[in-house]
C-alpha cells in the first residue's frame, strides 16, 4: 500500500483531508458509528468518489442515508403554540379530593407521580423570540398509574372564544397576515384587531392579554390555568365541577413591555435558557396546585354559566384548595425527541375526572387527537417514548399502523375471544369498576346549532378585571391597548374596539383613545348590559405575592480596579436571598480587581444588557468608569435598568455614569457605600413609583 511521507497510509491521509492528520483513532464495536442498520462505517469524512477529484457514487448507501435521514428532519410545527420549553419534574399530593373523585393521583396523599411540563407561546412559529405580547401556554403530562392526565393549560384563566368552531379564524387572525408573511409573534396587526373588535366576547381575554400577564418574567413565575371547566366524579359517579389551578412558588413576575422588546433582541431565548438553566444548577421551579370546586347547584347560582370559557370563577366565589405541588427537577435529555415530540391530549384523562359540556373544551376534544397525526404522522405517536404510559402498562386491540414498535404475540387481535379456553393468551378485557366512565348527562333539547343565551354577557367579566387592577397594572393595560391599535392601520376596526371598551369602562376607553389622540366614538350596544361585580384582587399581579429576590439574577458591572470586597459582599447577600450574581465586564475575560486578584466575567458588557437581570449594580473604580462613559453599552446598561423599574446599587466612582445615563435619585437607587445590604429590600420588587418620572403612559 502506498504510504505518505508522515507513514500512514495515502488512504488515511485522504480521508482525514486535515495534511495526513486523523482525529480519532479506531473505536470499540459498541462506540463505533454504524448506519441506521447497524453496518459500521470506516469513514465519516469523506463521500465515496470516482477518484480523489471525481464524482461521487450513487453506489455510497452510507451517504445516502446520512442525507436522507437529514432531508427529513424536521416534522411540522405545532399549528399553535409552536414555541415551548420543557422539563421533568414530579407532582404530589398534598391533599386528598376522595371525597370527590376516584383518580388515584387525586387521592393518594404522598405519592409522586411522574410529570413532563411544557411552556410555550401562542402566535409564533417554534424558531420566534420568547418575549413577544403572547399568552403563555402551561401544559402537564401526568404519568399517572391510571393512565396519563393531560391538562393542557394557559397563564390566563380564561379564552377568546365560547366555540371552538371559531378557533381556526381566531388563529389564522392573529397570525402572519396571509399576503405578506407578517407579523411574526405579535397581536399587533389589521387581522387580528378587526377579528377581536368583532367578537366582544373576546374582551375579557383581551383585557388579560393587554395586562402584563403576558410579557412574563421567566416561566418559573407564570401561574397556570385548565382554563375549561371539568368535572370530578367519585366512587358513586356523583359529579363536581373543578378548575384547576397552578400558583408559581417564585411569585408572579412580568416585564415591562419596553423590556420584553429589548429581551428580544438580547436573548431571543430568554425564557428558554432561563428555565434550563435553573434546572440544571439545582433550583428546581415549583408550583402548587389548586382547585376551585363548584356542585350543581352551586354554578347554578353563579350569574354567568360555568361552562364559558370567557369567564373567571373569582376566588373570593369559590377558594382555591392546594392539594399538591409540582416541581421540575430534570431537563429534556434532548429537545427533539422529548419536547418537539410530546403530544398533549385534553381527551387524556384517568378515571375520576371527566369533561364539561363547554363548547370550547369540546372541540379541543377533537383537535389534539387529530393534529398529531399530521405532525407525527402515525396513529401509533403514544408509542414515542415521551408520550408512552409510563405509570401503568397500555394494552388493547389496536393493531398494526406505520411506525409500529411493538411486537405482539399470539392471535388475540380480537375482543371478544375465548382464545384462553385453548391455552392461548386471550389479551385484556375491560373493567366496568376501575375504567373510565362518563358523566351520565341528562339532556333536555334536541339538536340545535345555537350560543345559549346564559353566555351573552360579554362584559361584566372584563369590567371585573379591569377595575380589580392597581393603579399601576391599569395603567400599563391601557398603554399596551394603546401601542396595539396604534399599529392598527384600519381606522374603523380601531373605532369599534374602543366602542367596545366604553362597554367594560369609560375611563379605560377614554384613555386609550387619548392615547392615540382619536375621539371616542359612540358606544357599541352589548348583547346583555354589563353588571359591576365587585373587584377581585387575586386577579392582580402586583402584591398578589411576596416580594421576593428569590431565583432571581443580579447583574453587577465592573471595571478594572473595582471593589473587590464589596462584589464579595452583594454576592454573598444576593445568594442569601436564594437569587445568584452575575459578573458583567467590558471583557469576557474579567477584571482585575483593586487587590489585584483577577474576576472572571459571566458576560461581556455588550451581550449582557440589564434587561435580562432583576436588578444591577455598579461596581466601577474611578478610572473604569471614566472608560465606560464613552461605551453606549454602559449608559444603556444604567439607563434601562432605571428605565424598566429595576433597583440599581452603585459606588461613588459610579457617579459620572448614573449622571451620563440620567438616573435620578429615589428609594431604589442605593450607594453602596455602607455594603450591600441596603441594596435588598428594593432588589426583591419593581420601583412603580418611579414610572412616571420615566415613561409617558396612557
Ligand atoms: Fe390548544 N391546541 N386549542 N388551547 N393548546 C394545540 O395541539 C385547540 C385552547 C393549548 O405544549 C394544538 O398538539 C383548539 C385553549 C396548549 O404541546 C391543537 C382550541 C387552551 C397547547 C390545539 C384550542 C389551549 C395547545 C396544536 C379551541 C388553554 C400546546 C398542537 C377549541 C386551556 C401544547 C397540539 C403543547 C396546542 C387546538 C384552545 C392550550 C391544534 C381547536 C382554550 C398549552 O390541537
Amino acid at each position: 500500500m502506498a504510504r505518505n511521507d508522515t507513514g500512514k497510509s495515502a488512504a488515511t491521509a485522504a480521508r482525514s483531508g486535515n495534511g495526513g492528520e486523523t482525529h480519532q483513532t479506531s473505536s470499540a464495536p459498541d462506540a463505533r458509528i454504524t448506519t441506521n442498520h447497524g453496518v459500521p462505517v470506516s469513514d465519516n469524512q469523506n463521500s465515496l468518489k470516482a477518484g480523489r477529484r471525481g464524482p461521487t457514487l450513487l453506489e455510497d448507501f452510507v451517504l445516502r442515508e446520512k442525507i436522507q435521514h437529514f432531508d427529513h428532519e424536521r416534522i411540522p410545527e405545532r399549528i399553535v403554540h409552536a414555541r415551548g420549553s420543557a422539563a421533568h419534574g414530579y407532582f404530589e399530593l398534598t391533599d386528598s379530593l376522595a371525597q370527590f373523585s376516584r383518580a388515584r393521583i387525586l387521592s393518594a396523599v404522598g405519592e409522586k407521580t411522574e410529570v413532563f411540563a411544557r411552556f410555550s407561546t401562542v402566535a409564533g412559529g417554534a424558531g420566534s423570540v420568547d418575549t413577544p405580547r403572547d399568552v403563555r401556554g402551561f401544559a402537564v403530562k401526568f404519568y399517572t398509574r391510571e393512565g396519563n392526565w393531560d391538562l393542557v393549560g394557559n397563564n390566563i384563566p380564561v379564552f377568546f372564544i365560547q366555540d371552538a368552531i371559531k378557533f381556526p379564524d381566531l388563529i389564522h387572525a392573529v397570525k402572519m397576515e396571509a399576503d405578506r408573511g407578517f407579523p411574526q409573534a405579535a397581536t399587533a396587526h389589521d387581522t387580528f384587531w378587526d377579528f377581536i373588535s368583532l367578537m366582544p366576547e373576546s374582551t375579557h381575554m383581551i383585557m388579560w392579554a393587554m395586562s402584563d400577564r403576558t410579557i412574563p418574567r421567566s416561566l418559573r413565575m407564570i401561574e397556570g390555568f385548565g382554563v375549561n371547566t371539568f368535572r370530578l366524579l367519585n366512587d358513586q359517579d356523583e359529579a363536581t365541577f373543578v378548575k384547576f389551578h397552578w400558583r408559581p412558588k417564585l411569585g408572579l413576575q412580568s416585564t415591562c413591555w419596553d423590556e420584553a422588546v429589548k429581551i428580544a433582541g438580547a436573548d431571543p431565548d430568554y425564557h428558554r435558557r432561563d428555565l434550563f438553566e435553573a434546572i440544571a444548577a439545582g433550583n428546581f421551579p415549583e408550583w402548587e396546585f389548586g382547585v376551585q370546586l363548584l356542585s350543581q347547584k352551586e354554578a347554578d347560582a353563579l350569574p354567568f354559566d360555568i361552562l364559558d370559557a370567557t369567564k373567571v370563577v373569582p376566588e373570593e366565589l369559590a377558594p382555591i384548595r392546594v392539594i399538591g405541588r409540582m416541581v421540575l427537577d430534570r431537563n429534556p435529555d434532548n429537545f427533539f425527541a422529548e419536547t418537539e415530540q410530546a403530544a398533549f391530549l385534553p381527551t387524556n384523562m384517568p378515571p375520576g375526572i371527566d369533561v364539561s359540556e363547554d363548547p370550547l373544551l369540546q372541540g379541543r376534544l377533537f383537535s389534539y387527537q387529530d393534529t398529531q397525526l399530521s405532525r407525527l404522522g402515525t396513529v401509533n405517536f403514544h408509542q414515542i417514548p415521551i408520550n408512552r404510559a409510563k405509570g401503568c402498562p397500555f394494552q388493547n386491540f389496536q393493531r398494526d399502523g406505520q411506525m409500529q414498535t411493538q411486537v405482539f404475540k399470539g392471535r388475540a387481535n380480537f375482543e371478544p375471544n375465548s382464545l384462553a379456553e385453548a391455552g392461548e393468551d386471550g389479551g385484556p378485557r375491560e373493567d366496568p369498576e376501575g375504567g373510565f366512565r362518563s358523566f351520565s348527562l341528562p339532556m333536555k333539547e334536541g339538536k340545535v346549532r345555537l350560543r345559549a343565551e346564559t353566555f351573552a354577557d360579554h362584559y361584566s367579566h372584563a369590567r371585573l378585571f379591569y377595575r380589580s387592577q392597581t393603579a399601576i397594572e391599569q395603567a400599563h393595560l391601557a398603554s399596551a391597548l394603546v401601542f396595539e391599535l396604534s399599529k392598527v392601520a384600519l381606522q374603523h376596526v380601531r373605532n369599534r374596539m374602543l366602542a367596545n371598551l366604553r362597554n367594560v369602562d369609560e375611563s379605560l376607553a377614554e384613555r386609550v383613545a387619548n392615547g392615540m389622540a382619536i375621539e371616542l366614538p359612540p358606544k357599541s350596544k352589548a348583547a346583555v348590559e354589563p353588571v359591576d361585580m365587585t373587584p377581585s384582587p387575586a386577579l392582580r399581579i402586583v402584591g398578589k405575592y411576596p416580594d421576593t429576590l428569590m431565583g432571581r439574577t443580579v447583574g453587577v458591572l465592573v471595571t478594572d480596579g473595582a471593589d473587590g470586597a464589596l462584589v464579595a459582599a452583594l454576592r454573598e447577600a444576593v445568594q442569601g436571598e436564594g437569587a445568584k450574581v452575575k459578573i458583567v465586564a467590558p471583557k469576557v475575560g474579567g477584571v482585575t480587581l483593586s487587590d489585584g486578584s483577577r474576576l472572571p466575567a459571566d458576560g461581556q458588557l455588550q451581550g449582557s444588557p440589564s434587561v435580562i437581570f432583576d436588578a444591577v449594580a455598579l461596581v466601577l473604580s474611578h478610572d473604569g468608569c471614566a472608560q465606560l462613559l464613552k461605551e453606549g453599552a454602559a449608559i444603556d446598561f444604567a439607563k434601562d435598568a432605571f428605565g424598566h423599574l429595576k433597583a440599581i446599587g452603585f459606588t461613588a466612582e459610579a457617579g459620572p455614569l448614573l449622571a451620563k445615563a440620567g438616573v435620578e435619585p429615589d428609594a431604589g437607587i442605593v450607594d453602596l457605600s455602607a455594603g450591600a445590604a441596603g441594596f435588598l429590600a428594593p432588589a426583591r420588587t419593581r420601583q412603580w413609583d418611579r414610572e412616571p418620572k420615566v415613561r409617558m403612559l396612557a
